[in-house]
Protein backbone atom coordinates (compact mmCIF):
# COMPACT_ATOMS: atom_id res chain seq x y z
CA UNK A 1 0.00 0.00 0.00
CA UNK A 2 1.51 3.33 -1.54
CA UNK A 3 1.82 6.23 1.34
CA UNK A 4 1.05 9.74 0.83
CA UNK A 5 3.49 11.55 1.32
CA UNK A 6 3.95 15.77 2.10
CA UNK A 7 5.76 16.73 -1.45
CA UNK A 8 7.34 20.41 -2.01
CA UNK A 9 7.85 21.73 -5.51
CA UNK A 10 11.50 23.40 -5.53
CA UNK A 11 11.69 25.56 -8.46
CA UNK A 12 7.56 26.82 -9.15
CA UNK A 13 8.96 29.31 -11.52
CA UNK A 14 10.75 26.96 -14.35
CA UNK A 15 10.37 23.56 -15.63
CA UNK A 16 13.05 21.09 -14.43
CA UNK A 17 13.31 17.39 -14.82
CA UNK A 18 15.43 14.05 -13.74
CA UNK A 19 17.08 15.33 -10.76
CA UNK A 20 20.30 14.19 -9.36
CA UNK A 21 21.19 14.99 -6.00
CA UNK A 22 24.54 15.33 -3.83
CA UNK A 23 25.57 16.90 -0.33
CA UNK A 24 28.76 18.37 -1.33
CA UNK A 25 29.82 20.77 1.78
CA UNK A 26 27.26 20.37 3.70
CA UNK A 27 24.84 21.38 1.28
CA UNK A 28 22.14 19.95 -1.16
CA UNK A 29 22.86 20.42 -4.65
CA UNK A 30 20.09 19.43 -7.60
CA UNK A 31 21.51 18.76 -11.30
CA UNK A 32 18.08 18.59 -13.40
CA UNK A 33 17.66 18.53 -16.95
CA UNK A 34 15.70 21.62 -18.23
CA UNK A 35 12.53 21.43 -19.91
CA UNK A 36 10.85 24.24 -22.41
CA UNK A 37 8.42 24.31 -24.81
CA UNK A 38 10.12 23.44 -28.31
CA UNK A 39 6.85 22.81 -29.90
CA UNK A 40 7.97 19.11 -31.34
CA UNK A 41 5.25 17.16 -31.26
CA UNK A 42 5.37 13.99 -28.38
CA UNK A 43 6.50 10.27 -29.86
CA UNK A 44 7.85 7.43 -28.55
CA UNK A 45 11.91 8.34 -29.16
CA UNK A 46 11.23 11.42 -26.67
CA UNK A 47 12.48 13.83 -29.42
CA UNK A 48 10.54 16.19 -27.66
CA UNK A 49 12.56 16.67 -24.97
CA UNK A 50 14.88 19.09 -26.84
CA UNK A 51 16.50 20.63 -24.24
CA UNK A 52 19.60 23.05 -24.33
CA UNK A 53 21.26 23.77 -21.29
CA UNK A 54 21.59 22.81 -17.22
CA UNK A 55 21.51 24.80 -14.60
CA UNK A 56 22.43 24.09 -10.94
CA UNK A 57 20.51 24.13 -8.23
CA UNK A 58 21.29 24.57 -4.44
CA UNK A 59 18.96 24.42 -1.00
CA UNK A 60 20.10 26.17 2.34
CA UNK A 61 18.95 23.28 4.92
CA UNK A 62 16.20 21.36 5.48
CA UNK A 63 14.86 20.28 1.80
CA UNK A 64 11.38 20.96 2.54
CA UNK A 65 11.67 24.06 3.69
CA UNK A 66 14.99 25.95 2.90
CA UNK A 67 15.52 28.67 0.10
CA UNK A 68 16.50 27.38 -3.29
CA UNK A 69 19.11 29.19 -5.35
CA UNK A 70 19.05 29.29 -9.22
CA UNK A 71 23.00 29.11 -9.99
CA UNK A 72 22.23 30.21 -13.61
CA UNK A 73 23.04 28.48 -16.64
CA UNK A 74 25.97 26.48 -15.87
CA UNK A 75 26.45 24.44 -19.39
CA UNK A 76 25.27 25.66 -22.82
CA UNK A 77 24.76 23.20 -25.61
CA UNK A 78 26.01 25.54 -27.90
CA UNK A 79 29.62 25.82 -26.01
CA UNK A 80 30.06 21.59 -26.23
CA UNK A 81 31.84 21.14 -29.37
CA UNK A 82 30.92 16.95 -30.00
CA UNK A 83 26.91 17.61 -29.29
CA UNK A 84 24.15 18.37 -31.55
CA UNK A 85 21.31 18.61 -29.51
CA UNK A 86 19.14 16.69 -26.35
CA UNK A 87 20.71 17.86 -23.41
CA UNK A 88 18.96 14.68 -21.16
CA UNK A 89 19.72 13.44 -18.02
CA UNK A 90 22.72 14.93 -15.95
CA UNK A 91 24.77 14.02 -12.84
CA UNK A 92 27.78 15.32 -11.17
CA UNK A 93 30.36 13.54 -8.74
CA UNK A 94 33.12 15.54 -6.79
CA UNK A 95 36.96 14.17 -6.63
CA UNK A 96 40.07 15.86 -5.41
CA UNK A 97 37.77 19.21 -4.81
CA UNK A 98 36.95 19.28 -8.80
CA UNK A 99 33.17 18.54 -9.93
CA UNK A 100 32.84 16.35 -12.95
CA UNK A 101 29.28 16.56 -14.80
CA UNK A 102 28.36 13.69 -16.46
CA UNK A 103 25.55 14.43 -19.56
CA UNK A 104 24.41 12.73 -22.36
CA UNK A 105 23.48 14.45 -26.21
CA UNK A 106 23.13 13.29 -29.25
CA UNK A 107 26.27 13.87 -31.53
CA UNK A 108 26.10 15.00 -34.95
CA UNK A 109 25.43 12.25 -36.11
CA UNK A 110 22.18 11.13 -34.23
CA UNK A 111 23.87 9.14 -31.43
CA UNK A 112 23.52 9.09 -28.12
CA UNK A 113 27.13 9.60 -26.22
CA UNK A 114 27.97 10.97 -23.03
CA UNK A 115 30.05 13.90 -22.22
CA UNK A 116 32.21 15.75 -19.33
CA UNK A 117 32.60 19.39 -17.94
CA UNK A 118 34.42 20.31 -15.09
CA UNK A 119 34.43 23.14 -12.49
CA UNK A 120 36.19 23.81 -9.68
CA UNK A 121 32.78 24.55 -7.69
CA UNK A 122 29.70 22.68 -6.89
CA UNK A 123 27.40 25.14 -8.52
CA UNK A 124 29.40 25.47 -11.88
CA UNK A 125 29.56 26.57 -14.47
CA UNK A 126 31.33 23.64 -16.37
CA UNK A 127 33.29 23.13 -19.20
CA UNK A 128 33.28 20.80 -21.47
CA UNK A 129 35.99 18.18 -22.56
CA UNK A 130 35.95 18.45 -26.81
CA UNK A 131 35.01 14.83 -27.15
CA UNK A 132 32.44 12.33 -25.53
CA UNK A 133 34.11 9.53 -23.37
CA UNK A 134 35.20 6.74 -25.48
CA UNK A 135 33.61 4.12 -25.95
CA UNK A 136 29.96 6.04 -23.99
CA UNK A 137 26.72 5.33 -25.84
CA UNK A 138 22.92 5.76 -24.51
CA UNK A 139 21.87 8.01 -21.70
CA UNK A 140 21.17 9.00 -18.26
CA UNK A 141 24.28 8.66 -16.50
CA UNK A 142 24.53 7.84 -12.71
CA UNK A 143 27.53 8.40 -10.32
CA UNK A 144 28.70 6.67 -7.79
CA UNK A 145 31.63 7.38 -5.35
CA UNK A 146 32.22 4.27 -3.61
CA UNK A 147 33.64 4.04 0.48
CA UNK A 148 37.31 3.62 -1.14
CA UNK A 149 37.03 6.27 -3.63
CA UNK A 150 36.34 4.36 -6.61
CA UNK A 151 33.93 5.90 -9.03
CA UNK A 152 31.23 4.26 -11.16
CA UNK A 153 28.72 5.51 -13.70
CA UNK A 154 25.69 3.67 -14.26
CA UNK A 155 24.08 4.79 -18.11
CA UNK A 156 21.28 3.07 -20.19
CA UNK A 157 17.60 4.13 -21.44
CA UNK A 158 15.32 2.10 -23.54
CA UNK A 159 13.30 3.29 -27.14
CA UNK A 160 14.56 7.05 -27.54
CA UNK A 161 17.63 6.36 -24.89
CA UNK A 162 18.93 3.81 -27.66
CA UNK A 163 20.00 1.12 -25.08
CA UNK A 164 18.47 -1.52 -27.82
CA UNK A 165 21.13 -0.74 -30.04
CA UNK A 166 23.53 -2.23 -28.24
CA UNK A 167 25.21 -5.76 -27.99
CA UNK A 168 28.51 -6.13 -25.45
CA UNK A 169 29.08 -2.62 -26.10
CA UNK A 170 28.76 -2.64 -29.44
CA UNK A 171 26.48 -0.83 -31.96
CA UNK A 172 24.30 -3.28 -34.05
CA UNK A 173 22.34 -3.22 -37.20
CA UNK A 174 19.69 -5.48 -36.87
CA UNK A 175 18.05 -3.75 -33.66
CA UNK A 176 15.11 -5.48 -32.48
CA UNK A 177 13.38 -5.30 -28.58
CA UNK A 178 13.80 -8.47 -26.44
CA UNK A 179 10.79 -10.21 -25.89
CA UNK A 180 8.88 -12.29 -23.56
CA UNK A 181 10.65 -15.54 -21.86
CA UNK A 182 13.93 -13.49 -22.77
CA UNK A 183 16.09 -11.77 -19.60
CA UNK A 184 15.52 -7.75 -19.87
CA UNK A 185 17.91 -5.69 -21.62
CA UNK A 186 19.74 -4.46 -18.16
CA UNK A 187 21.58 -0.71 -17.29
CA UNK A 188 24.98 -0.70 -17.57
CA UNK A 189 27.86 0.03 -14.99
CA UNK A 190 31.56 1.01 -15.59
CA UNK A 191 34.35 1.82 -13.32
CA UNK A 192 35.82 5.70 -14.43
CA UNK A 193 39.70 6.25 -14.71
CA UNK A 194 41.72 8.29 -11.91
CA UNK A 195 41.63 11.09 -13.77
CA UNK A 196 37.25 10.89 -14.34
CA UNK A 197 37.61 11.00 -18.03
CA UNK A 198 36.91 7.75 -19.56
CA UNK A 199 35.95 4.34 -18.82
CA UNK A 200 38.28 2.24 -17.53
CA UNK A 201 36.92 -0.89 -18.20
CA UNK A 202 34.46 -2.39 -20.60
CA UNK A 203 30.57 -1.17 -19.02
CA UNK A 204 29.17 -4.44 -18.01
CA UNK A 205 25.71 -5.62 -17.61
CA UNK A 206 23.73 -4.69 -14.42
CA UNK A 207 21.78 -7.62 -13.85
CA UNK A 208 18.35 -7.43 -11.52
CA UNK A 209 16.67 -11.09 -10.51
CA UNK A 210 14.09 -12.35 -8.62
CA UNK A 211 14.21 -13.79 -5.14
CA UNK A 212 15.02 -16.90 -6.37
CA UNK A 213 18.40 -15.35 -8.53
CA UNK A 214 16.44 -15.73 -12.00
CA UNK A 215 16.96 -12.14 -13.97
CA UNK A 216 13.83 -10.36 -14.90
CA UNK A 217 12.01 -11.14 -17.90
CA UNK A 218 11.96 -8.46 -20.95
CA UNK A 219 7.83 -8.52 -20.36
CA UNK A 220 8.29 -8.16 -16.24
CA UNK A 221 6.58 -5.45 -15.64
CA UNK A 222 9.38 -4.22 -13.18
CA UNK A 223 12.14 -4.54 -15.69
CA UNK A 224 14.93 -1.80 -15.89
CA UNK A 225 13.88 1.00 -18.26
CA UNK A 226 16.12 4.26 -17.66
CA UNK A 227 16.78 6.49 -14.60
CA UNK A 228 19.47 4.49 -12.55
CA UNK A 229 20.89 5.90 -9.56
CA UNK A 230 22.60 4.24 -6.90
CA UNK A 231 22.74 5.05 -3.07
CA UNK A 232 24.33 3.18 -0.80
CA UNK A 233 21.87 2.03 2.77
CA UNK A 234 23.82 0.02 5.78
CA UNK A 235 26.61 -1.06 3.46
CA UNK A 236 24.30 -2.26 0.57
CA UNK A 237 24.14 -1.00 -2.86
CA UNK A 238 20.31 0.19 -3.50
CA UNK A 239 19.65 0.53 -7.29
CA UNK A 240 16.53 2.09 -8.35
CA UNK A 241 15.57 3.03 -11.95
CA UNK A 242 12.59 4.19 -13.80
CA UNK A 243 10.29 1.02 -15.50
CA UNK A 244 9.30 3.43 -18.54
CA UNK A 245 6.46 2.19 -20.36
CA UNK A 246 4.95 1.12 -17.00
CA UNK A 247 5.38 4.39 -15.29
CA UNK A 248 7.13 3.18 -11.70
CA UNK A 249 10.31 3.87 -9.79
CA UNK A 250 11.56 0.50 -8.55
CA UNK A 251 14.67 -0.56 -6.77
CA UNK A 252 16.89 -3.79 -6.12
CA UNK A 253 19.78 -4.90 -3.62
CA UNK A 254 23.09 -6.01 -3.88
CA UNK A 255 26.33 -6.97 -1.90
CA UNK A 256 28.94 -4.18 -4.48
CA UNK A 257 28.56 -2.06 -7.41
CA UNK A 258 28.44 -4.77 -9.79
CA UNK A 259 25.48 -6.49 -8.39
CA UNK A 260 23.56 -8.89 -9.39
CA UNK A 261 20.75 -6.44 -7.56
CA UNK A 262 17.50 -8.48 -5.86
CA UNK A 263 14.14 -6.94 -6.69
CA UNK A 264 12.71 -5.62 -3.74
CA UNK A 265 9.58 -3.44 -4.92
CA UNK A 266 8.30 0.07 -5.90
CA UNK A 267 9.41 3.50 -4.49
CA UNK A 268 6.88 5.36 -6.23
CA UNK A 269 4.03 4.80 -7.88
CA UNK A 270 2.74 6.80 -11.35
CA UNK A 271 3.09 10.38 -10.94
CA UNK A 272 0.88 12.28 -13.78
CA UNK A 273 2.94 12.43 -16.49
CA UNK A 274 4.52 10.14 -18.94
CA UNK A 275 8.40 9.66 -17.41
CA UNK A 276 9.63 9.24 -14.14
CA UNK A 277 12.86 10.13 -12.78
CA UNK A 278 14.50 10.28 -9.33
CA UNK A 279 17.33 10.74 -7.07
CA UNK A 280 17.46 9.43 -3.54
CA UNK A 281 19.75 11.24 -0.65
CA UNK A 282 20.86 11.54 2.86
CA UNK A 283 20.69 14.70 4.31
CA UNK A 284 21.14 15.73 8.38
CA UNK A 285 19.94 11.80 9.32
CA UNK A 286 16.95 12.28 6.83
CA UNK A 287 16.09 10.70 3.67
CA UNK A 288 14.29 12.16 0.39
CA UNK A 289 13.37 11.23 -2.73
CA UNK A 290 13.63 14.44 -5.48
CA UNK A 291 11.34 13.44 -8.27
CA UNK A 292 9.23 15.41 -11.08
CA UNK A 293 5.68 15.12 -12.20
CA UNK A 294 3.68 17.32 -14.85
CA UNK A 295 0.88 18.59 -12.33
CA UNK A 296 1.95 22.04 -12.92
CA UNK A 297 1.71 21.82 -16.24
CA UNK A 298 -1.29 19.99 -16.21
CA UNK A 299 -0.24 16.63 -17.62
CA UNK A 300 1.67 18.24 -20.82
CA UNK A 301 4.99 15.61 -20.48
CA UNK A 302 7.28 17.10 -22.33
CA UNK A 303 7.15 20.08 -19.24
CA UNK A 304 7.73 18.43 -16.25
CA UNK A 305 8.23 19.87 -12.63
CA UNK A 306 11.22 18.98 -9.65
CA UNK A 307 9.46 17.45 -6.12
CA UNK A 308 10.75 16.38 -3.42
CA UNK A 309 9.11 14.42 -0.21
CA UNK A 310 10.77 12.00 2.96
CA UNK A 311 11.29 8.68 1.97
CA UNK A 312 11.63 6.13 4.39
CA UNK A 313 12.87 2.60 4.98
CA UNK A 314 11.56 0.14 7.44
CA UNK A 315 13.37 -1.85 9.57
CA UNK A 316 14.74 -4.65 7.56
CA UNK A 317 15.80 -2.16 5.43
CA UNK A 318 12.93 -1.87 2.31
CA UNK A 319 12.02 1.77 0.93
CA UNK A 320 7.98 1.99 2.06
CA UNK A 321 6.03 3.17 -1.42
CA UNK A 322 5.46 6.72 -1.74
CA UNK A 323 2.33 7.93 -3.85
CA UNK A 324 2.82 9.38 -6.67
CA UNK A 325 -0.28 10.49 -8.07
CA UNK A 326 -0.70 14.13 -6.84
CA UNK A 327 -3.56 15.50 -9.20
CA UNK A 328 -6.43 16.22 -6.63
CA UNK A 329 -4.00 17.76 -4.24
CA UNK A 330 -2.60 19.84 -6.43
CA UNK A 331 -5.06 20.20 -9.26
O1 LIG B 1 14.59 13.98 -19.85
C1 LIG B 1 14.69 13.13 -20.95
C2 LIG B 1 14.53 11.70 -20.52
O2 LIG B 1 13.25 11.50 -19.94
C3 LIG B 1 15.48 11.22 -19.46
O3 LIG B 1 16.78 11.03 -19.89
C4 LIG B 1 14.76 10.01 -19.02
O4 LIG B 1 15.23 9.43 -17.85
C5 LIG B 1 13.33 10.53 -18.91
O5 LIG B 1 13.10 11.16 -17.68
Amino acid sequence: MAKKVQKRYLVPEDYMADPAVHVFDGKLYIYPSHDYYSGIPEDDWGIHFDMKDYHTFSIDGDPMTGEVTDHGVTLDLKDIPWASKQLWDTDVCEKDGKYYLYFPAKDKTGIFRIGVAISDKPSGPFVPQPDPIRGSYSIDPSMLKDDDGSVYMYFGGLWGGQLQRYENNEAVNDIRFRQAGEPALPSRVVKMTDDMLQFAEDPKPVVIVDENGTPLDAEDPHRFFEASWMHKYNGKYYFSYSTGDKHELCYAVGDNPYGPFTYQGVILTPVIGWTTHHAIVEYNGKWYLFHHDCVPSKGYTPLRSLKVCELTYTEDGKIETIEGYDGELEA
